[in-house]
């Protein structure tokens, strides 16, 4: 039988999770609170007050969620480590019982026959960490690098992937501009310098890598950023200056220093009037472009900007997370159905990023490190959940990264969120990613329709029809 859509021999098929959404366990082993604990806990910031202090209790069912791995047939699994549990104030020597837990996954992982993606900073600071100041201080890029080198001397000999940060964009912008994400700080300078100083903080990170890997085990260090897909929405100059303002603070802010040693110029010009950068000190950009070995990409939706209107009609006065550029950029709904998360799905956008990577970013190899969809999924009387909508979310997606393969992206895996349904951050557990659903009052797992299709499709290497 024909397969029209074939992914290459040795892409790599993975689902995608991260420790303060599923593990639970928020006070045991020596694990102590991180930003994202205090924010939970805190009235008001989380929907329906919900925490992490349960999740989906992965911390507990460790076994039982290799084995639904193994069930879908993927090679690879994308967790976090949570930097609470393995050096409990950000300082000092690491706490054997937190590692102990991540090595028996990572064994148990590499038992299946999956390859452990581990990524080291999926947003939950070490609270004393904030309370001596948080991203916005340099200190905290130092306390990074020394965990990052802590955790990859007791596990760097059966990781295969070691990724520093999950979304910076979201640590930076979210927690200290807009203020909707840990720690909920709400000002433009802050989340300008969190965001040096976790490019710094990713820079001494790979050197501490680079130096505690044992160099046999060759492992691949990376770093996932949320790329905006944009697009102004006219060729008109004042639309397409919108898109230049929203690239420079929310993509090459990072791109630019960590491929290549560099601070966008315009970038520095648009937030003249929030910071003269003088906290970028000399040799920071060059440690930020320490050489990686791929890019991940994390992709759900496209944005689409037009200049703002006369006299800024967005500058509600708000905190935004565009820091320097809200009084400029109108954003622009995205036609088309609906998730969940009331995110457009337009699979377009996510072949017009990896196009653009492929063009700006030669050599580096891509992954696809999240893509999925939230649904108001059930479990019906018989136990099936049937999520029709999610399985065209997917089959629409991995065609996207298809034909940005056939057109020369260099794409070598795709992992999809989630794994499990889980602490969604600010909307806690009313949104559901998981392609196994979790009943949270029972801890049961019950495979979505949407995990017997991708099984189908890993285990065939392709989709059967085009999108
Ligand atoms: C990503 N935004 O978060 C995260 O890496 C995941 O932990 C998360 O569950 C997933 O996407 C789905 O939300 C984001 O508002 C959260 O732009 C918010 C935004 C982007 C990414």
């Amino acid at each position: 039988m024909t397969m029209p859509l074939r992914f290459p021999p040795g892409f790599r098929w993975g689902t995608a999770t991260a420790a303060y959404q599923i593990e639970g366990a928020a006070r045991e082993d020596g694990r102590t609170p991180s930003i994202w604990d205090t924010f939970s806990r805190t009235p008001g910031r989380v929907r329906n007050g919900d925490t992490g202090d349960i999740a989906a209790d992965h911390y507990h069912r460790t076994a039982e969620d290799i084995a639904l791995l193994r069930r879908l047939g993927v090679t690879d699994y994308r967790f976090s480590i949570a930097w609470p549990r393995v050096q409990p104030t950000g300082r000092g020597p690491a706490v054997q019982k937190g590692l102990d837990f991540y090595r028996r996954l990572a064994d148990g992982l590499r038992e299946a026959g999956i390859r452990p993606v581990a990524t080291l900073y999926h947003w939950d600071l070490p609270q004393e960490l904030e309370d001596a100041g948080g991203w916005p201080q340099r200190e905290t890029a130092y306390r990074f690098a020394e965990y990052a080198g802590l955790a990859a001397e007791a596990l760097g000999d059966r990781v295969a992937t070691w990724t520093t940060l999950n979304e910076p964009w979201c640590a930076a912008f979210l927690g200290y501009g807009s203020g909707v994400h840990a720690p909920g700080r709400t000002s433009d300078v802050a989340a300008l310098r969190a965001a040096h100083h976790l490019n710094l903080a990713h820079g001494l990170a790979v050197g501490a890598l680079r130096d505690a890997l044992p160099s046999a085990t060759a492992a691949e260090v990376s770093l996932t950023l949320n790329l905006q897909a944009l697009r102004a929405s006219s060729d008109d100059p004042r639309d397409r200056d919108a898109a230049r303002r929203i690239d420079a603070v929310a993509n090459r802010i990072f791109l630019d220093p960590v491929f290549h040693g560099r601070l966008p110029k315009d970038l520095v010009e648009d937030t003249a009037a929030v910071t003269d950068w003088s906290f970028v000190r000399d040799g920071d950009l060059a440690t930020a472009a320490a050489p990686i070995d791929s890019l991940g990409i994390n992709y759900y939706s496209p944005t689409e900007v037009a200049a703002a209107d006369p006299g800024g009609a967005d500058d509600s006065g708000e905190p935004s997370p565009w820091a320097g550029a809200e009084r400029h950029v109108r954003f622009v709904p995205v036609a088309g159905p609906r998730t969940a998360m009331d995110w457009p799905v337009d699979a377009d956008g996510l072949y017009e990023l990896l196009v653009r990577l492929r063009d700006d970013l030669p050599g580096v190899p891509l992954l696809v490190t999240e893509n999925g969809a939230a649904y108001d999924d059930y479990a019906d009387p018989s136990g099936q959940v049937k999520d029709p909508e999610r399985v065209a979310y997917l089959h629409a997606h991995l065609g996207a990264v298809h034909r940005a393969l056939a057109d020369g992206a260099d794409v070598r895996g795709y992992f999809l969120w989630s794994l499990l349904d889980n602490f969604e951050w600010a909307y806690g557990y009313s949104k559901r990613f998981g392609i196994v659903h979790v009943d949270f009052a029972t801890q049961r797992r019950t495979l979505k329709d949407s995990a017997r299709w991708y099984a189908d499709v890993i285990a065939r290497g392709g989709l059967l029809t085009p999108s």
